[in-house]
């Protein structure tokens, strides 16, 4: 499974970085087929294992990112998203999370697994894949990113290509969270979005609603806030709480986002 896991690592990052539709920190997908986003998947194989025997058929896929950390399959998760994308290099987008990054690493597990199965090599060639992932990816009328809007906000497409990772923009790019009934400050970058935010946001990518992932919400297993605002989960930290994904058969969405949400 994790044979020539280095090189397929290292060609990910090409794909990455050289994909034409990229600028900056945004890259944008087509919406032709069919469009799956995936959640947190955080070291659960057996998690993306499920969700993909859900699926037949090419589609776009885009992951929110947070691949590791918690639970105790990050090299494998790693392993097959990687796989799927340079299987389909045109189809898969892996966006950027919080836990792409080595600090949340060593307090979230991934460094341990790293020592314990003995892929301490493959440090170096990890954090420049962690580099090379973009923090936004447009799909026609959706805008998909980890957490939320940038804070400060910006007013045009250009200001969001330049956001970088580490800039305070960045930060709350991959740690923000939607100003809902759920809202709960936490560490890091974290901050809550407001509806008008949101709507702002929206304005400037040009797209008519975002989807999120970051949040688990173990009771439906995704949310809806400001009508159409969507957060996904597709990890369950290995107890019976519900998963989700996004498949979109057809676009532009005409139908409450809800209804195109499946559980797990
Ligand atoms: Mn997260």
């Amino acid at each position: 499974m994790t044979d020539g896991i280095e090189e397929r690592i290292k060609r990910s990052i090409s794909l990455n970085i050289n994909d034409p539709e990229r600028r900056g920190s945004l890259v944008r997908v087509g919406g032709e087929h069919g469009l799956v986003v995936v959640g947190d998947l955080h070291g659960e194989p057996d998690s993306l294992r499920t969700l993909r025997s859900k699926i037949t058929g090419n589609c776009i896929w885009i992951f929110l990112g947070d691949y590791v950390d918690r639970g105790s399959g990050s090299i494998e998760i790693l392993s097959m998203v990687v796989d799927m994308q340079l299987y389909m290099p045109e189809s898969v987008i892996l966006l950027r999370g919080n836990h792409e990054d080595w600090n949340m690493n060593l307090r979230y597990g991934f460094a341990d697994e790293i020592s314990r199965k003995g892929y301490k090599d493959l440090i170096p060639v990890i954090l420049d894949w962690y580099e090379s992932l973009p923090l936004f990816a447009v799909s026609e009328d959706l805008v998909a990113v980890h957490g939320g809007p940038p804070f400060p906000p910006v007013g045009t497409v250009k200001e969001l290509e330049d956001i970088t990772y580490l800039s305070k923009k960045g930060q709350s790019v991959v740690w923000s969270d939607p100003l809902d009934r759920f809202y709960q400050p936490r560490g890091g970058g974290t901050r809550a979005f407001s509806r008008e935010e949101y709507q702002r946001f929206l304005e400037v990518t040009g797209c008519s609603y975002m989807v999120r992932g970051h949040q688990y919400n173990p009771e439906a297993g995704y949310k809806v806030s400001f009508d159409n605002c969507l957060t996904l989960f597709s990890a369950r930290y290995g107890r019976e709480w519900k998963r989700s994904f996004l498949y979109l058969d057809r676009r532009p969405l005409t139908e409450n986002i809800e209804d195109k949400v499946i559980t797990f």
